[in-house]
């Protein structure tokens, strides 16, 4: 491969395994790492990095430059939990760092660019089961906001500067090597922890909250499948669909693995937030324009989650 990839917030949740999947394929030294905080060993261990914070235009543009950057994936993001709390913060994260990476590739100091957005650009008022590709979208959290001006800016910057940049509305992702912060999906990801490690879990959302969802491999999968193909005349975030199910649903599959699995239901503040998803999206566009297609369901999930996290808590080297 003749690119060179920068990551940005590789240290986050998808950060980590996108940066590490993406130096297994591309080879480590066209892969340079950067977060405003150091991730975890395997990451740091296995090629480049350097502290970057993606607020700050001058050091972007120094790192592209020091690196003849050609391509980034700005995974640096507040999710919808923590921006409801910070809301100026994190519009400043999600759309300021946005503007930037796409101010270089107009400039053409950059070839490529990758950007997520999320389902949290639904609200009350989209159709809730199998919510189509183009449809109403009123988000009602801060996070859904900055994700739906985020989606605009990337199809201006295409329509108007010929901008290559792609991207996708991940559901939740559920992933054990690098733990999650701020997002109503989390919960997803706690049971599994709490289950084998305390058999029992307080969930914060009802036992019927039914949200899209996916695993962690098929988001990656997903991620380079879509870099890697041509540019399309109009952008689009691209709805991806894997498994959906409910906090109940997930807590009787655990079950099946650790039975005396206990699950208590304390709905609080994020469940409004939920509330105001899609319960499942319709990929058809995806499949359509680039074969898209999921591997991993919730049996599947449940084992590889349990039977990973089990070896990383076994782990000395545990230390995320
Ligand atoms: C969140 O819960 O905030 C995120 C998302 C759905 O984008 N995981």
């Amino acid at each position: 491969m003749n690119d060179t990839l920068l990551i940005i917030g590789a240290c986050g949740q998808i950060g980590t395994e996108l940066t590490l999947k993406l130096r297994e394929k591309y080879g480590e030294k066209n892969i340079i790492a950067t977060d405003i905080r150091e991730g975890s060993k395997e990451l740091m261990h296995s090629g480049i990095f350097e502290i970057l914070n993606a607020t700050d235009e001058e050091a972007i543009a120094i790192i592209v430059e020091k690196y003849q950057i050609t391509q980034v994936y700005l995974m640096a993001a507040m999710l919808s939990v923590t921006a409801e709390k910070l809301p100026n913060k994190a519009w400043n994260l999600n759309i300021n760092s946005l503007l930037y990476i796409l101010n270089l590739a107009k400039d053409k100091k950059i070839k490529k660019v990758f950007w997520p957005s999320s389902i949290a650009v639904f609200g009350h008022s989209t159709p809730k089961h199998n919510t189509p590709q183009e449809t109403i979208t009123e988000p009602t959290t801060v996070y859904g906001i900055s994700k739906l001006a985020g989606e605009r800016w990337c199809a201006y910057y295409q329509d108007k500067y010929d901008v290559d940049v792609k991207s996708i509305r991940y559901p939740g992702i559920i992933s054990w090597k690098a733990n999650p912060g701020g997002g109503t999906t989390d919960y997803a990801i706690e049971i599994f922890h709490k289950a084998l490690k305390e058999k029992k879990y307080d969930c914060f959302l009802s036992p019927e909250t039914r949200l899209p969802m996916m695993y962690m491999d098929d988001a990656i999968k997903a991620t380079i499948e879509l870099m890697s193909t041509k540019k399309t005349t109009n952008f689009t975030s691209y709805n991806i669909s894997a498994i959906d199910f409910t906090p109940q649903e997930i807590a009787t599959e655990i079950q099946k693995h650790i039975p005396n699995f206990n699950i208590n239901y304390k709905p609080d503040f994020r469940q409004k937030i939920a509330d105001s998803w899609p319960s499942s999206v319709d990929d058809t566009k995806a499949k359509k324009d680039w074969n898209w297609t999921h591997e991993f369901d919730l049996k599947i999930m449940t084992i590889e989650m349990l039977k990973n996290l089990k070896t990383r808590f076994n782990s000395s080297l545990e230390n995320v």
